[in-house]
C-alpha cells in the first residue's frame, strides 16, 4: 500500500454527538456495508460489544478500514463519554487527524474540549462537522459560534446548510459554489443544482472568508486573489490542504449522519484535505541500544508498530490493534516485543471493518490493523523488526478517580473473577485492580462510577461472572500540623545476644503533596552510617499505618539528628524498631490530623436546575468556584469532598431529570473538619475492638 494513499483518523466528540453512526453511514457509502449500521436499533458494526448494544454508546476504541478512490481510509471510533476519554486518547496515538464532531443542538460540550486538548497534543489536524441538521432545534450558525469560542480558533465553513431540522435537504459547497440536494431516502446521491436565490448571499460572504483563508497559505495564491478576487477550484483545494496539513485553519463540514446528508463529503474532505503518513511527519521514538531519541518516518525499511488497543475475546483469544509507522509486516513472520524483550509470532494479520476482521497477507507502513494471539504483547507495546529496534512512548493517562469493592456473587466464583478481571485490565487502561493489604478487599479502580459498571457488565456478559459493587472506601491520610521531636529507644539486654537502637528524631509538616522527606543531621557517628538507612525505613514502615485512624501518613520530613549504638548488641532492626517506636510517639505530639481527597466536579444542566444542583452540592459540603452559561445550559464548576460525591451520579441524574452530566477529577487533599475526623476514629476504634 502505498503510504500517500492512507489516511489514518479518529473521529472524536462528546459521547452521542453521532461519531459511531457517521462512521456506519461512511462505511456504507464506500460500499464497506450493504445497510447503515444503526446504534439505536443495536445493527451497528462499530458498535459491536453486547455492552455497547445494550447501552447505546461507545466503550471501546475500534477501526474501521475502507478503500475510497484507492485511498484507504482508516477510521478509529472513539467513546465521548467522560468515563471513557482515556480510550479515545489512546487511540489518537495511532492516527495523524481527527475529524471533530460538534451536535448542530447541543454545540460544544466539555468533553469535546477534552478530546480537543488531546488532540492539540498529538499535534493533530482537524476537520469538524457539525451533525444532526435534520433534528429539532438544529441550529448550524449557533454551533459555529460555539466552536469560535470554545476552541478559540476561526472555523473555516467549506459547506453551508440548505434548510435545517425537518426541512434539512441539502448543502452549499462553497469551493464549487454549487448546491447539493439531497432525496428523502439516505443514499447520499445528490443532485447538483444551482445555489438558491436567497441563500447566496450568506453563501458569498462564506465563499469570501474560505478564499481569502486559502490565499494566505501561498504567495502566488494571495497575489492572484488580491488581483482578481477569485481561485480557481483547483487552488482552493490545494490551499485547503496546505492550510490544514500546516493546522492553519480548521475546515467545517454539516450534515447528518442519519439522513447520510454530508457524510460522503466528509469522507471526500478527509481524502482531499487531512494528512497521509507521510506528510504527518515523523513519530517519535528511542533508539532501544543507544537510548536516544530518534525519529521514524514511513519511508524507514526496518518494521516497527505501536500497539494502541487491545481486546480479549473469550473465544478468539487476545487481539492486539496495532499502527505501523515504518517497514512492513508479514505473515508467518516474526517480530521482537521491545518492551518485553520477547520474540512474537506473526501469524495471521488481518484489517478491521467493526466487528468484522478482513484477513490480509501484509501490513505496511502507515496502516493500521490487527494480529491475534500474541504471546507477551499488551497495549503501548511496541513491535519492531530485530534490526535497530525503537520504543515508542506509552500514551499518558489521568489517574483512576473512584475505586468500588468488588464481591463475587457466589464464593466459589472467586477465582473466575480474578481472572476476569485481569482479562479486562488488558483490554481497558483506565482500570486497575489490587487486593486492599488492609481489609483483603478487591478494589476496582476506573475513571468513574459509569466506567466501573461497564466493567462489572463486561465481566457478567463476557466472562459470565456476577459481582456485586460495594460503596468505594475513600482515601483518607494523615499528616502532622506542628513540629515535635522526641527518643525512640530499643533496648534489649538480659542474657544471649542483645539489642539496642537508640534514636532521637524530629518531626516536621511539609506542604501538600509533597510525601515524606528523611534527612540525616547525624555527626560523630553517635548512630553509625550503616544503621541510618534501616532508621528511615522503620519511619516509612510505621507512618504506611498513621497514629490517629491507620491511614498512610504523607506530607512530613523527619530528622535524625541524634542517637547512640553499642558496640556489639545495635543491629539493623534494633535501629528500625527504635525509629518505629519514636515515630509513634512523636506523631502524637505533632497534631496529626486526618487528610481528605477533594474532587474538582463540572456539573452541566439546563438553567431551570441550576439552583437545586448548587444547593444539593452544597449540602455535600462543596464550594462553588463558578457558574457559567453555556450554549445548551450552564457550566457549575465546584470543589467536593470526595466522601460526599461517591455516589453522585444517579442523584444528579434524578434531580435533573436525566439533562444533567459532569466529569469529577481528583484534585487535592485537604484536612477532614474535626468532628468528622473524631467520628471516623471512632468508626475505626469500634471496628478493632
Ligand atoms: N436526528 C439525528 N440523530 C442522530 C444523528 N446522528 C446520530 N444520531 C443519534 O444520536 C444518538 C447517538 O449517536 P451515536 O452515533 O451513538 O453517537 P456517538 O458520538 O458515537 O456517541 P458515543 O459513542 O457515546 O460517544 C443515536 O441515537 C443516533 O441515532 C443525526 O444526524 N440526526
Ligand atoms: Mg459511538
Amino acid at each position: 500500500m502505498e503510504t500517500s494513499l492512507i489516511r489514518n483518523v479518529a473521529f472524536i466528540s462528546h459521547g452521542g454527538a453521532g461519531k459511531t453512526s457517521l462512521i456506519e453511514a461512511i462505511l456504507y457509502n464506500a460500499g464497506g456495508t450493504e445497510r447503515i449500521g444503526s446504534v439505536e436499533a443495536g445493527t451497528s458494526v462499530m458498535d459491536f460489544d453486547p455492552v455497547e448494544i445494550e447501552r447505546k454508546f461507545s466503550t471501546n476504541a475500534k477501526v474501521a478500514s475502507v478503500t475510497w478512490n484507492k485511498t484507504l481510509l482508516n477510521i478509529v471510533d472513539t467513546p465521548g463519554y467522560a468515563n471513557f476519554l482515556h480510550e479515545t486518547k489512546c487511540a489518537l496515538a495511532a492516527v495523524d487527524g481527527a475529524v471533530v464532531i460538534a451536535s448542530a443542538i447541543t454545540g460544544v460540550k466539555a468533553e469535546t474540549k477534552r478530546v480537543w486538548s488531546f488532540a492539540d497534543e498529538y499535534d493533530l489536524s482537524k476537520l469538524i462537522f457539525i451533525n444532526k441538521m435534520d433534528k429539532e432545534y438544529a441550529d448550524f450558525y449557533n454551533a459555529l459560534g460555539d466552536i469560535e469560542k470554545a476552541f478559540g480558533i476561526n472555523p473555516l465553513p467549506i459547506f453551508l446548510p440548505i434548510g435545517s431540522e425537518e426541512s434539512f435537504r441539502g448543502i452549499i459547497d462553497l469551493v464549487r459554489m454549487k448546491a447539493l440536494i439531497y432525496p428523502s431516502e439516505p443514499t447520499a446521491m445528490y443532485t447538483i443544482e444551482e445555489i438558491p436565490g436567497e441563500l447566496l448571499p450568506e453563501a458569498e460572504k462564506y465563499r469570501n472568508k474560505l478564499l481569502e483563508a486559502v490565499s494566505e497559505t501561498d504567495d502566488a495564491l494571495i497575489e492572484k486573489y488580491l488581483e482578481t478576487g477569485e481561485l480557481t477550484e483547483e487552488e482552493v483545494r490545494k490551499g485547503l490542504r496546505e492550510g490544514v496539513v500546516t493546522k492553519r485553519f480548521v475546515p467545517v463540514i454539516c450534515g447528518s449522519a442519519i439522513k447520510n446528508i454530508g457524510s460522503k463529503l466528509l469522507l471526500e474532505a478527509i481524502i482531499d484535505y487531512l494528512p497521509s503518513p507521510m506528510q504527518r511527519g515523523a513519530a517519535y521514538a528511542v533508539d532501544k541500544k543507544s537510548g536516544e531519541p530518534v525519529d521514524v518516518t514511513a519511508s524507514d525499511k526496518e518494521f516497527s508498530a505501536f500497539v494502541f488497543k487491545t481486546f480479549i475475546d473469550p473465544f478468539a483469544g487476545k487481539l492486539s490493534l496495532f499502527r505501523v509507522y515504518s517497514g512492513s509486516v508479514k505473515n508467518d513472520s516474526e517480530v521482537l516485543n521491545v518492551n518485553k524483550d520477547e520474540k512474537e509470532k506473526i501469524s495471521q494479520l488481518f484489517m478491521l471493518q467493526g466487528k468484522n476482521f478482513v484477513k490480509t497477507d501484509e501490513l505496511t507502513a502507515g496502516q493500521i490493523g490487527m494480529v491475534t494471539k500474541l504471546k507477551h504483547t499488551e497495549t503501548f507495546d511496541t513491535l519492531s523488526s530485530y534490526f535497530d529496534p525503537v520504543e515508542f512512548p506509552p500514551v499518558e493517562l489521568p489517574d483512576p478517580v473512584i475505586a468500588f469493592s468488588i464481591v463475587p456473587k457466589s464464593k466459589d466464583d472467586e477465582e473466575k473473577v480474578s481472572s476476569g478481571l485481569h482479562r479486562l485490565i488488558e483490554e481497558d487502561k483506565g482500570i486497575t485492580v489490587k487486593r486492599d493489604e488492609q481489609t483483603g478487599e478487591l478494589l476496582l479502580s476506573g475513571m468513574g462510577q459509569m466506567h466501573i459498571e461497564v466493567v462489572v457488565d463486561k465481566l457478567q456478559k463476557k466472562f459470565n461472572v456476577q459481582v456485586e459493587l460495594k460503596t468505594p472506601k475513600v482515601p483518607y491520610m494523615e499528616t502532622i500540623r506542628s513540629t515535635a521531636n522526641g527518643q525512640g529507644k530499643y533496648k534489649k539486654q538480659s542474657g544471649g545476644k542483645g539489642q539496642y537502637g537508640d534514636v532521637w528524631l524530629e518531626l516536621s509538616p511539609l506542604p501538600r503533596g509533597e510525601g515524606f522527606e528523611f534527612e540525616d543531621k547525624i555527626v560523630g557517628g553517635v548512630v553509625p552510617r550503616n544503621f541510618i538507612p534501616a532508621v528511615e525505613k522503620g519511619i516509612r514502615e510505621a507512618s504506611a499505618d498513621g497514629v490517629l485512624a491507620g491511614y498512610p501518613m504523607v506530607d512530613f520530613k523527619a530528622t535524625l539528628y541524634d542517637g547512640s549504638y553499642h558496640s556489639v548488641d545495635s543491629s539493623e532492626m534494633a535501629f528500625k524498631i527504635a525509629a518505629s517506636m519514636a515515630y509513634k510517639k512523636i506523631a502524637m505530639d505533632a497534631k496529626p490530623v486526618i487528610l481528605e481527597p477533594i474532587m474538582t466536579i463540572d456539573v452541566y444542566c439546563p438553567e431551570q436546575f441550576v439552583g437545586s444542583v448548587i444547593g444539593d452540592l452544597n449540602s455535600r459540603r462543596g464550594r462553588i468556584n463558578n457558574v457559567e452559561p453555556q450554549t445548551n445550559g450552564q457550566h457549575i464548576g465546584a470543589l467536593v469532598p470526595m466522601a460526599e460525591i461517591l455516589k453522585y451520579a444517579p442523584d444528579l441524574r434524578s434531580m435533573t431529570g436525566g439533562h444533567g452530566m459532569f466529569t469529577m477529577e481528583f484534585s487535592h487533599y485537604e484536612e477532614l473538619p474535626t468532628p468528622l475526623a473524631e467520628k471516623l476514629i471512632a468508626e475505626k476504634k469500634q471496628n478493632e475492638a
